[in-house]
């Protein structure tokens, strides 16, 4: 069932026991959302757990890293926070998937698993609708959770960049530089300028495989399991995708990762106006948002390659043929 924001800050003023589910793959948004709400709901003298199928990115300890886990009780309210589909419940998705009592999404694509959904896909991110179904529980927001909200909402704008920011985004946003005292251009800084050393010579290796199709307007790049353990293994990825969209004139960019030592591989697609890559990924078992979606395939990497750029290349010639 879709419910208003009314009726979630309702169900969350109702409930004591609260266990808050993330996605896989955790990343600003999810946690951000999570965390807001945990530091609220205990604010209010709630007990809350917080779960997340993968160890969450170092990162965003700031939000996490003061988080006292409530004591276990028998029962509680499930909740999960920017999760469209129970598979990116990852290792508890048997677990919890029949059991969520609340979602708090901002994808189109929700499968609404949830007993209560609260969905608004015009958000930029979930981080916004928590803030504001925070706003409604009348208790004075903690700024730490503010923070929390803050990030969720700045990491899936890209730092206010992307297509899916509104003006509601930039007021929200200013609302809460405004309301709750933090050091937000330090966390800016911490989560767009600063990168491990390991991160940097992905992002080199990515650049020195990239390549370029349909005329220069579709880039494609890859990284393979190899790569990622000759660089001294695994490293943030967050926003790895991006790297795919930077070239001028590039209006589809294509990320693919390995995943472990098979031909499975993680792709990521980027665009820029109006081409929708979430139609594409859709295709592929995937989803996501017109400018930023992914799928994962089971093919040899030459193949995912083409099928991908061959995809992208129709996207483009549609998008010049309306224009
Ligand atoms: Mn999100």
């Amino acid at each position: 069932m879709l419910v208003s924001l009314k009726h979630t800050a309702k169900l969350l003023k109702e409930q004591d026991n609260f266990l808050l589910l993330m996605h896989q793959s955790p990343d600003g948004d999810t946690i951000g959302a999570c965390y807001g709400l945990a530091y609220v709901l205990q604010a209010m003298g709630k007990n809350v757990r917080t779960l997340c199928s993968d160890e969450l990115p170092k990162k965003y300890e700031f939000l996490y890293r003061d988080f006292v886990q409530s004591k276990e009780v028998r029962s509680r309210f499930t909740v999960s926070l920017d999760i469209a589909d129970t598979k990116l419940l990852g290792r508890y998705e048997q677990t919890y998937a029949g059991k969520i009592a609340l979602c708090i999404d901002h994808h189109i694509s929700n499968t609404l698993y949830a007993e209560n959904t609260l969905l608004d896909a015009g958000a930029a991110a979930v981080c916004e609708i928590a803030y504001a179904a925070a706003k409604l529980l009348d208790i004075q927001i903690p700024s730490k959770s503010a923070l929390c909200f803050y990030t969720g909402i700045a990491t899936d704008t890209g730092c206010f960049k992307f297509g899916n920011v509104t003006p509601q985004t930039h007021i929200l946003a200013a609302e809460i530089m405004e309301k709750y005292p933090n050091d937000y251009a330090a966390v800016n800084h911490l989560l767009f300028d600063v990168k491990s050393a390991v991160r940097i010579k992905l992002e080199t290796v990515l650049l020195e495989n990239m390549e370029f199709y349909s005329g220069g307007r579709c880039s494609v790049t890859w990284v393979t399991s190899e790569d990622i353990d000759r660089l001294g293994g695994e490293c943030e990825l967050d926003g790895l995708s991006a790297v795919a969209l930077q070239p001028q004139g590039t209006e589809v960019g294509i990320l693919i990762r390995q995943k472990g030592n098979s031909e499975i591989f993680k792709v990521s697609m980027r665009s820029t106006g109006n081409i929708d890559v979430a139609s594409t990924c859709k295709k592929f078992g995937g989803g996501g948002h017109k400018n930023a979606a992914g799928a994962t395939v089971s093919l040899p990497l030459g193949e995912v390659k083409k099928k991908f750029a061959l995809e992208a290349d129709r996207l483009i010639r549609e998008h010049l043929s309306a224009n």
